[in-house]
């Protein structure tokens, strides 16, 4: 995949639109691509200036973005715009203009519009149209404009991705600044009155001065207001010169950097947001989990709180780390384990911690244990290190863990083709696997593992073999510490 991918970007950076185009689809649709595209594609971005233009339906927001593409094509830009329409899936108004501009600018490979529509999922739209974005960016458009309705939350955000913004107003539409929504004007860095053909464009524009003056920007910057007729082209000019002087005046304050920050700050938490939902649920909530929960949480023999603290706590978020720096780490936050009493809690509170048992395939042994038997779940794991998955069953106490081979050189799939499906360990728990390990090694027992690994749950483990253990695997597993 990965060479495909190394020609889409070498096409897209020499120009061809076909490969763009596909690059952006690619990047709206959350697939595996997506990913690879975006890590070669951003660090080539960051140069274009992001324009954003929102505005009541039918201000006039297409007409005008036109109009500007014309002109920065006209000083040699190239042009990217990204027209989002957050009201329908299937919106016929953006394809029908998208169209009706294609037109317009006909064998001009210098601009360069895509639509998109909601993607019906929370943050999704603002998440694709700056991914969106920065491929445009990345080709080189110089300028890239995004049209969007102003009405919700998702269009806030969107105009936050923007290095800026402009509001668009039109006179006589009751669209007086008190009925405005305060989101939005508060995202202007510069005011358009489009349609200044209209009457009533002096009395907006004094409005709007008011509304100024009663609550200053932070920043101190005071938006202009500039009278468009976008469908005669009147004004171009004037809007071109303000955004130009917007842009002045951040780079000297040190505002872009900031905004810039500011805006990859909450793009970097929405990341994080969706991928971590997305291993949780695929980890621990997968296989009707989720649903078990929420029935018990609907019965109230539970409240969400919990169960989220007891989903949370099995998380473990470090699985790339070397396993033995990781237990070295943990062992030391292990308050409680000083040398003395570890030497003497060897044999103590050791407990049967589970049974395991070799299968050919989880979805064939679940049934019995998980549905007829009725025992609890914690989820299915896998295990990379040992190739195998894993589905832990609670009994009481203990619990029986169900092991099915993801590989053929597992050891789960060799145990199987010698000795059929069945029992294949036995595990203690004890307190202090660290210096368990450090005596059976200098009582000379054989250990399959000497360094202790991490297994399912996050949890330390380390197996003694048959040899010495009356010819059953055993394994000591360690609770690691709660809270990290
Ligand atoms: N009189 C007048 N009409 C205008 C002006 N600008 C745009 N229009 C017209 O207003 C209508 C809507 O323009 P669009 O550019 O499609 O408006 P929009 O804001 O993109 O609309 P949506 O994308 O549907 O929200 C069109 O018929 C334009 O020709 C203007 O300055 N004066
Ligand atoms: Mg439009």
């Amino acid at each position: 995949m990965s060479a495909t991918i190394d020609s889409t970007v070498e096409r897209i950076l020499g120009g061809d639109i076909r490969s763009l185009a596909r690059a952006i689809t690619a990047v709206e649709n959350a697939g595996d691509e997506r990913g690879e595209l975006l890590k070669r594609l951003f660090p080539l971005s960051g140069k274009a200036t992001l324009v954003g233009v929102t505005g009541a339906p039918g201000a006039g927001k297409s007409t005008l973005v036109d109009r500007l593409a014309a002109a920065w094509r006209q000083r040699g830009e190239s042009v990217g715009i990204i027209a989002v329409d957050p009201t329908s899936p299937f919106s016929g108004g953006a394809i029908l203009g998208d169209r009706i501009r294609m037109q317009g600018h006909t064998g001009d490979s210098g601009i360069f519009i895509r639509s998109m529509a909601t993607r019906g999922s929370l943050g999704g739209l603002a998440r694709a149209t700056s991914d969106v974005a920065s491929v445009l960016d990345a080709a080189g458009r110089n300028i890239v404009l995004i049209e969007t309705v102003g009405v919700g939350q998702d269009e806030v955000d969107i105009a936050r991705l923007a290095d800026v913004t402009l509001v668009l107003l039109v006179p006589g539409m009751g669209d007086d600044v008190q009925t405005i929504k305060a989101g939005i004007m508060e995202i202007a860095d510069i005011f358009v009155i489009n349609k200044a053909d209209h009457p009533g464009a002096d009395r907006l524009n004094q409005e709007i001065r008011a509304m100024l003056s009663i609550s200053p920007r932070a920043d101190n910057w005071t938006p202009p207001i500039v009278h468009t007729v976008a469908s005669q082209g009147a004004g171009s000019d004037e809007l071109l010169a303000a955004i130009d002087q917007y842009m002045e005046f951040q780079q000297a304050g040190g505002l872009a950097e900031r905004r810039r920050v500011k805006h990859w700050r909450d793009r970097l938490l929405a990341v994080l947001r969706e991928r971590l939902l997305e291993r949780v649920v695929t980890d621990f909530l997968g296989n009707g989990i989720l649903d078990e929960y929420a029935t018990r949480v609907a019965a109230r023999q539970t409240d969400p709180y919990s169960v989220v603290e007891e989903i949370i706590g099995k998380i473990d978020l470090r699985p790339e780390e070397d396993p033995s720096r990781r237990f070295r780490r943990l062992r030391r936050l292990k308050s409680v384990q000083s040398a003395e009493s570890a030497a003497w809690s060897v044999g103590l509170n050791y407990a049967i911690d589970h049974v395991g048992i070799a299968v050919r395939s989880l979805e064939a042994s679940l049934p019995l244990y998980r549905d007829h038997l009725r025992m609890e779940m914690a989820g299915i794991e896998e295990v990379a290190g040992e190739k195998v998955r894993v589905a832990m069953l609670a009994t009481g106490e203990s619990r029986i863990e169900l092991l099915e081979a993801t590989a053929e050189d597992s050891p789960i799939a060799r145990f199987i083709a010698r000795r059929g499906e069945g029992l294949h360990h036995l595990a203690l728990r004890v307190d202090n696997l660290t210096a368990t390990v450090e005596k059976l090694k200098a009582a000379g027992v054989r250990l399959v593992n000497s360094e202790p690994q991490i297994g399912a749950g996050g949890r330390f483990y380390v197996f003694v073999h048959p040899q010495s253990a009356g010819g059953v695997l055993l394994e000591l597993v360690e609770e690691s510490p709660k809270g990290v």
